[in-house]
């Protein structure tokens, strides 16, 4: 289908502009409108017909401008709600508008109200900080105009005469879908049409039947916003244009209601209450509570949030005509790509290494991006005991632990394993993520408490959310924080979980004190040492070891990954005998996965055997990451670690993703990591570093890193 974005603007002659500055002329009236291409003509009559006879009076300057807008670039998003409020006088109106605002999250709307009179001289809307009402609009004169926009059932005509509430409810949608966007106010400006609405992600498209007096011709619209500075700009780009066709537009609007019964109906908190959460049009909760991160707000919503993507709710227009199930994902897929998040997978042609080439390139590149930290999975003895296992006992398990997938090489490994970290016992899952979620999941339910750090791994916050134990996150590594959290719930049944070492930043977690708390307050202790194991301690057994914890100051729960250091594949739990007997039997991932294939049990077998008698590549990997360390400091950057994570904050997720590119056409490749992986505005460059490499290796990447970092625009 060929679709036309028609905009027409119509303005009156400022005496006091000169001939080129008259776009900023008095403005008359606008609309925009995204159709089909034969309705062009017909549309661009009709629009030049409503600039001519508008009731804010004769134009002198009538614009019309047609570009074509192809059609996957649309975003397909599902119309707000619709309610409409009576109201009587302008003055309950605004009251009701007010009131409404203050539900949707800002803080002062009778203040931001006193600024209406300023919006009504924009030609577009005012964009306001919902909280300190600062005026965000790159162009003060101009607002920030919405365009780009249409109902994607194009067939009904927009060319019929103006339709307030159809229009408005199109721009109202797109608004409302912005990141970062907490609320919108608009006032018509055609003296004789007095209804107006309040929307926002929350409460719909809230129609107010009076919001002026009659003949008034002051009228504006104004959009409230949360966020970095980054957010904003990334909110008038949307607004401004990315094309949006709104989908389940309802005809007409819904009768009024009565106004003290409505205001109740849209209390966010009922709704959460109810769980009936599903008609926020917002994709992703976690996306929306992570730019302002007030005390913490943004690691609790990760916590917290039901999912990353909820799809938008159909409109109330979907009882009759069932909706595209393919728009949400449509529109998601858009929308990632519009804020630079879209992910692809990159394919290695070669065996893990120091060294590594990506499918279809020529050229090998310097790794300083895997979990691979001893350099075992490419080992020589690693890989025959793999193979020899599969020749032995062939390639899958056929079947779960419980049942027939249990060969004598897992169990072997758990002895292992359990040994390794001086615990009694010790279970295999397939993945950390499995044995995160088990855990979790496994010890703790409704009416459990959860303390997780903030800075948590994704599969311990998704442990927590499936367990819907009560989670209480505390801030990093912050041990008085989480003594006064713990002490107040004293005596609950409940967890204290942490990540060993952080993926994201390479800190540690104060092990010792986390297991001092929990004890005295009478919780279990849980740290996942993913990245702890083969890295910290003298001989690699991990935090426990490099903390030096004797039996009273073990953690309760040791969770790892033979994945990372290991060099093969699978989650565990170590613990006491007890824990891992009722995780055998309660732990839901354990319980109904097949259980892992021969090849990485024995491998990861193979690689125990290697850590035990080599000892030395701990040692070496410990000192290649204090050197890399110096060598980045040399360079005047801020980089030290507790770990083999080196992280380098940029801060700007695309810089973040222009420095890593830089850098792999240099030789070396490394991640940039980006929201959600961290909290936004806090993207980097994380470096992990490996036995395997050389001084000369490391000299060179932190040149090479000091060189892109600086170059960076
Ligand atoms: N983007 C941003 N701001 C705009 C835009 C736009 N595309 N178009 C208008 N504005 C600003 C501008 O300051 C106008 O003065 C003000 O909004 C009002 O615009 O359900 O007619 O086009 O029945 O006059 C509400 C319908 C109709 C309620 C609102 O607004 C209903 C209306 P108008
Ligand atoms: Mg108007």
């Amino acid at each position: 289908m060929e679709l036309y974005n028609i905009k027409m603007r119509a303005s009156r002659t400022r005496a006091d502009l000169g001939p080129g500055e008259q776009s900023y002329g008095e403005h008359i009236s606008g609309a925009e409108h995204i159709v089909r291409a034969e309705e062009v003509p017909d549309l661009a009559r009709e629009l030049v017909l409503r600039a001519q006879k508008h009731s804010r009076g004769r134009p002198d300057f009538i614009n019309i401008k047609v570009e074509a807008v192809p059609e996957d670039r649309c975003l397909h998003l599902q119309a707000l709600p619709v309610r409409t409020l009576a109201c009587r006088t302008p003055q309950e109106g605004l009251a009701t508008a007010c009131q409404l605002l203050r539900e949707a999250g800002v803080a002062q709307p009778e203040a931001a109200l006193q600024l209406m009179p300023l919006a009504s001289t924009l030609r577009g809307a005012m964009l306001l900080d919902a909280d300190s009402l600062a005026r965000l609009e790159p162009d003060q004169q101009r607002g920030v105009r919405a365009t780009s926009m249409g109902r994607a059932e194009v067939a009904a005509s927009a060319a019929s005469g103006k339709n307030h509430y159809q229009e408005a409810l199109v721009l109202a949608t797109k608004v409302a879908h912005a990141p970062g966007m907490v609320a919108e106010i608009c006032i018509s400006d055609d003296p004789d049409y007095v209804t107006g609405y309040v929307a926002s992600p929350s409460l719909g498209y809230v129609r107010i039947t009076c919001m002026k007096e009659m003949g008034s011709p002051h009228g504006g619209r104004i959009f409230f916003v949360r966020g970095s500075a980054e957010d904003v700009a990334r909110a008038v780009h949307y607004i401004e244009h990315i094309p949006v066709l709104v989908e389940n537009l309802p005809e007409t609007p819904a009768q009024p209601q009565q106004r003290a019964k409505a205001a109740q109906a849209a209390r966010p908190e009922q709704a959460a209450q109810t769980g009936q959460t599903g008609r926020s049009p917002r994709i992703s909760l976690a996306e929306s509570c992570a730019a302002p991160a007030p005390q913490g707000a943004a690691e609790q919503a990760r916590h917290n949030a039901a999912g990353e993507h909820q799809p938008p709710a159909a409109g109330p227009g979907a009882a009759s005509a069932l909706p595209d199930k393919w728009a949400s994902i449509r529109e998601g897929l858009a929308r990632l790509e519009a804020q630079g998040l879209t992910r692809t997978v990159r394919d290695m042609a070669a065996a893990p290494g120091h060294m590594v080439r990506c499918a279809g390139a020529e050229r090998e590149l310097l790794l300083l991006a895997s979990n691979d930290y001893l350099a075992l999975a490419g080992d020589a003895r690693v890989r025959a005991r793999a193979a020899e296992a599969v020749r032995v006992w062939g390639a899958g398990s056929g079947g779960s632990r419980l049942t027939t997938g249990s060969l004598v090489l897992h169990s072997e490994l758990e002895r292992r394993l359990a040994a390794f970290k001086h615990t009694e016992k010790a279970l295999l899952f397939n993945t950390g993520y499995m044995a995160n979620v088990g855990v979790l999941t496994a010890l703790c339910g409704k009416g459990d408490v959860i303390f997780s750090d903030a800075l948590n791994h994704a599969s311990i916050i998704d442990g927590c959310r499936q367990s819907r134990a009560e989670v209480i996150v505390y801030a990093h590594n912050d041990m008085a924080d989480l003594a006064a959290r713990a002490r107040k719930h004293a005596g609950r049944r409940g967890i204290i979980v942490s990540d060993a070492v952080f993926s994201m930043d390479g800190d540690c977690a104060p092990v010792p004190e986390l297991v001092a708390i929990a004890d005295r307050y009478g919780f279990f202790s849980m740290i996942d040492e993913a990245h702890a194991t083969g890295v910290l301690g003298a001989t690699g057994r991990g935090a426990t070891e490099h903390f030096c914890c004797t039996p009273d100051s073990m953690p309760d729960i040791i969770v790892g990954t033979a994945s990372k250091a290991l060099g093969a594949e699978g989650g565990f739990v170590c613990g006491r005998a007890a824990l891992i007997d009722y995780l055998t039997s309660r732990a839901r991932p354990f319980i109904f996965s097949t259980a892992l294939s021969a090849a990485p049990v024995a491998a990861a077998l193979a690689a125990l055997d290697i850590l035990e008698a080599e000892p030395e590549r701990v040692a070496q990997l410990q000192a290649n990451a204090a050197f890399f360390c110096a060598c980045l400091q040399e360079h005047d950057l801020q980089a030290s670690t507790q770990s083999a994570i080196v992280p380098l904050i940029v801060g700007d997720e695309a810089r973040a993703v222009q420095a890593a590119a830089r850098l792999q056409e240099q030789g070396i490749l490394l991640s940039a990591i980006r929201y959600p992986s961290v909290a936004r505005g806090s993207a980097r460059l994380r470096a992990t570093v490996r036995s395997d490499h050389s001084q000369e290796e490391l000299v060179r990447a932190a040149a090479a890193i000091a060189r892109v970092l600086q170059e960076l625009p």
